[in-house]
């Protein structure tokens, strides 16, 4: 790490709880001290010493279409110029919400909120209303936010720092969690035929995200879906990762399965803060003011996260997708070619936009199995593929993204930086 870098951290860690605002930042899985971004373009950071690195990270997933591209710059520039933020209905932010039901028309209505927690805590509240019931059911290492009810067995930082179960969460609260192994359909059907007065709603990843990426075996979607109409429980699919990046749009048209509740956050922003939930209109009309489910934000809404929001999703064609997704499979295939070539353990998979792999021969189908990654060979490896100029989530348990300006030069690049870090860390 270069001197600026540095003394901008010293600085940061007397404001900043480890000096950084979210956990997942602070290098806590990968160890030394975390890189200062300055600028970023198409699919490169600099950071504060002028380092230049290939950001398969783009801001935990929003950037689908790159750093700074000029259609978010120019929209971004009319927004802020017709005032930043109003608390009053826009028609920008009915046009997002226009494109969002084109693409996912399960999702009939939504309400715009400002950060993914937000989006899942605000789902959970609406599917307990709306079921008069309390408990929920979660998969083990998916996260889905901050929220309290959802800090238990989560994944992304929280399994990054070992701390799976949050302190402050209270007792009364978290009991109301159940977990159960992703993929698992008889452990999710006992858990919930045997919860004393039913249960809300099942919420997951389509694809999990954060614990690093992990598939659902064929049956699994589809049998949430028969588990959630046998019992009652409402089905929501947390795609603040996977909207719009492992599909054109999203788990709707990738697994054929409808949920009843959508969450969405990450790329709907663009790089700016917006997030949403939505589903059934006779659910999402249980919302106050229509309803009597509370739920409100001063910001929601913001013009410029909204304006964002739609020039990403604009610019996002299902041409530009499918580009996306080939080059996406092709650096997943290169890696794996050379991980066998090296005899390095190794397994890796993509969907879409979104990425990853595990130091581990695989398979892997729930945290259990991705706990079992060479973590010790997936730290020398970030830090060789850093000190190579490419910049990868600094934790074993989460996904990685490309954009649209990921051309096959930087797929080329990257792969051969990448053998060489391999190689380092193999050695
Ligand atoms: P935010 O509150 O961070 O906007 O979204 C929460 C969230 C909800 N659901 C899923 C599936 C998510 O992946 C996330 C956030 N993801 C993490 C990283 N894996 C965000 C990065 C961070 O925590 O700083």
């Amino acid at each position: 790490m270069g001197d600026r870098s540095a003394e901008i951290m010293r600085r940061s860690a007397q404001l900043f709880p480890g000096g950084v605002n979210s956990p997942v930042r602070a290098f806590g899985g990968v160890g030394g001290t975390p890189i200062v971004a300055s600028r970023g373009q198409g699919a490169r950071i600099w950071d504060a010493d002028g380092n230049e690195y290939i950001d398969y990270v783009l801001s935990w997933g929003p950037l689908v279409l790159g750093h700074a591209h000029p259609m978010v710059l120019d929209a971004l520039e009319q927004a802020a110029r017709d005032g930043t933020s109003f608390g009053m209905p826009t028609e920008l932010e009915v046009s997002l919400g226009e494109l969002i039901v084109k693409r996912m028309p399960h999702v009939e209505m939504m309400r715009f909120v400002s950060s993914g927690t937000e989006a899942t805590m605000s789902a959970i509240r609406l599917a307990r209303a709306f079921t008069g019931r309390d408990a929920i059911l979660k998969f083990e290492g998916c996260y889905h936010g901050h929220a309290d009810s959802f800090l238990v067995k989560a994944g992304s930082g929280v399994a990054t720092l070992g701390l799976p179960n949050s302190p402050g969460v209270p007792a009364a609260l978290a009991e109301l969690t159940l977990t159960a192994p992703f993929n698992n359909l008889e452990v999710t059907r006992s858990l919930i035929r045997g919860a004393k007065n039913g249960v809300a709603a099942i919420i997951v990843e389509p694809i999990v995200g954060n614990a690093g990426f992990i598939q659902p075996l064929p049956e699994f979607l589809a049998g949430l879906r028969e588990i959630a109409d046998e019992s009652g429980a409402l089905l929501i699919f947390d795609e603040v990762m996977t909207g719009f990046r492992i599909a054109y749009a999203g788990a709707f048209e990738r697994f054929d399965v409808r949920a009843d509740l959508t969450t969405l956050g990450k790329v709907i922003g663009g790089g700016l803060p917006a997030a949403a939930y939505g589903g059934r209109r006779e659910i999402m009309r249980q919302i106050a003011p229509t309803g009597p489910v509370y739920q409100a934000g001063t910001l929601s809404g913001n013009p410029l996260a909204m304006a964002a929001g739609k020039a990403t999703l604009t610019a996002l064609t299902p041409e530009l997708h499918t580009i996306i997704e080939r080059r996406t499979a092709r650096l997943v295939e290169g890696l794996t070619q050379t991980a066998s070539r090296l005899g390095v353990p190794f397994t890796a998979g993509s969907a879409g936009s979104m990425w990853g792999y595990f130091f581990h021969e695989g398979p892997v189908v729930d945290f259990e199995s991705a706990k079992r990654s060479d973590v010790e060979m997936f730290r020398r490896f970030f830090h060789a593929a850093l000190d190579r100029g490419v910049y990868l989530a600094p934790s074993a348990f989460e996904a990685a993204f490309m954009s649209a300006a990921h051309g096959d030069a930087e797929v080329d690049e990257t792969l051969s930086r990448l053998e060489d870090a391999m190689k380092y860390a193999h050695a």
